[in-house]
């Protein structure tokens, strides 16, 4: 079995005769090659990285993409497979010499079946999750997934990054939700696998193998999504804490009140908030005084007559009267949730705003939370002592975003240079802890070279014999993922 792909170069008339080729098979609206054009398709939403398409394919439906993909190996051109373009670790972006061709699922965009008594959703991998949702919600059911991104992270994208955000606590990663999938293998077969079970025992799970492989093994063009009941009765409250442990203590009191009933239970730093207030606009906080530390809590269920507002108020009432929580709101109304959810949803953004960032997508047992907040925060001061230290995220769920923004006045290209100094001091105390480097976002362009530390032995050299039995011209999103 090779251990690194063959060479990939080939010569320009190849490439040439490739675009001349994908032209003819999908038209104007199918195939994007001046500049200008492809400009948004070759960079990443963080800017780390200023891609060269060779071209941007726009497939209209599953036998165009599989047409495009046996095109591209024929000529022995790589294919990058593009959803919404949101990746933190640059999942989707080409290459920077002109010699990848981007995919982009975007056209594949209608919502194909709702079955609300099997309680799945069947959308091809274009559907933003916004609309997936939306689709959901009309016929009473939830599709719970949530996250910041969701007005244009695409359902292939976000399946392919094994998505988690605000709602894993309760229902877990991406992975979690998908029965179905069909998908374009490298050699241009189409796996159809929209199956609607609930249980299938027929060997390798085949569905699981292209969660979370990043577009590196092949291309997901549809996918059968688990909902749930759409919840009945929604209570949301924002709470200011002295410290990180009092924010386990207050998960631990609503776990042990009603576990099924939490949502989310989302952690931010007082500066990440102090970032939000100070740079997105129409943004205020509705407690008396600035914090150290906040808590957003979501309580949901589909039971009618719960009672979830009492809950509410008896958990808070005793963490108040403990001093686990020193202040804290709950939301009257529709608008006020969706204005306590802007504080949190709003911290990528506005640290984006701040200056240049360093992101620590980390996960590690929620209960040594407490402890790898600490112990980061010190590995990076010693680094830069004035880094501006901006936590937060999926504290229910034992991961937070460990970002880190540059300190003020710094260059931002030199704060940028220390970025493996940065993530290697916060992924020492992570390692220490028993955690992961990367626990929602994937590994991308950005990570790999982390893989061997990390992943290295029995586990990479099983992961590089999947990927060289299903690609192995290693031609499907190179790159990214692997070493
Ligand atoms: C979130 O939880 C996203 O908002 C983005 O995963 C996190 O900016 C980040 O690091
Ligand atoms: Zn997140």
């Amino acid at each position: 079995m090779p251990d690194s792909p063959p060479p990939r170069s080939i010569p320009a008339t190849d490439r040439a005769g490739l675009v001349a080729r994908l032209a003819a098979m999908l038209g104007p609206r199918g195939l994007l090659t001046d500049p200008a054009d492809m400009a948004p398709y070759g960079e990443d939403w963080r800017r780390l990285y200023r891609g060269r398409p060779l071209a941007v394919a726009r497939p209209a439906d599953t036998a165009e993409v599989a047409a495009v993909v046996r095109a591209c190996m024929a000529a022995g051109v790589a294919v990058v497979p593009q959803g919404g373009n949101t990746s933190m670790v640059g999942g989707a972006v080409p290459a920077e010499d002109g010699s990848e061709v981007v995919l982009s699922l975007a056209r594949l965009n209608r919502v194909l079946a709702l079955d609300a008594l099997d309680m799945t959703l069947t959308v091809e991998a274009g559907v933003t999750l916004k609309a997936a949702q939306d689709a959901a919600a009309i016929e009473n059911c939830l599709l719970p997934l949530s996250i910041a991104s969701e007005g244009t992270a695409q359902i292939g994208g976000i399946l392919s990054t094994n998505a988690g955000g605000n709602n894993t606590v309760r229902y877990g990663n991406a992975r979690d939700l998908v029965l179905g999938l069909e998908v374009v293998l490298p050699d241009g077969e189409v796996w159809e696998g929209l199956r609607r079970l609930r249980k299938d025992n027929t060997g390798y799970c085949l569905r699981q193998l292209f969660v979370g492989a990043e577009g590196t093994l092949g291309i997901i063009t549809a996918a059968v999504l688990k909902l749930e009941p759409r919840p009945r009765e929604v209570e949301v409250a924002l709470c200011a804490l002295p410290s990180c442990d009092a924010a386990l203590d207050l998960f631990r009191r609503f776990r042990s009140y009603d576990t099924a009933a939490v949502q989310a239970f989302e952690y931010m730093s007082g500066l990440g908030v102090a970032l939000v207030l100070r740079h997105i606009p129409g943004t205020a906080l509705p407690l008396t005084a600035p914090a150290g530390h906040f808590v957003l809590v979501e309580l949901a269920t589909p039971r009618p007559g719960a009672g979830l507002r009492r809950a509410m108020e008896e958990v808070l009432e005793g963490a108040l009267e403990d001093g686990v929580v020193s202040d804290a709101v709950i939301a009257e109304s529709v608008a006020q949730r969706a204005a306590l959810w802007r504080l949190r949803e709003e911290h990528a953004e506005a640290q984006k705003r701040e200056g240049a960032n360093v992101k620590n997508d980390v996960s590690v047992p929620v209960s040594t939370m407490p402890e790898l907040i600490a112990r980061a925060s010190a590995a990076c001061r010693a680094l830069l002592p004035d880094i501006q230290i901006a936590p937060f995220g999926h504290l229910g769920d034992g991961n937070i975003h460990f970002n880190l923004v540059q300190p003020d006045g710094m260059d931002p290209a030199a704060f940028l240079a220390r970025d493996h100094d940065i993530m290697d001091a916060v992924g020492a105390v992570v390692r220490d802890l028993g955690g992961s480097f990367s626990a929602e976002h994937g590994v991308g362009k950005l990570k790999p070279y982390m893989m061997p530390e990390w992943r290295g032995g029995a586990e990479l050299a099983a992961m590089r014999r999947i990927k060289a039995a299903f690609d192995p011209l290693g031609l499907m999103n190179p790159g990214k993922v692997l070493p």
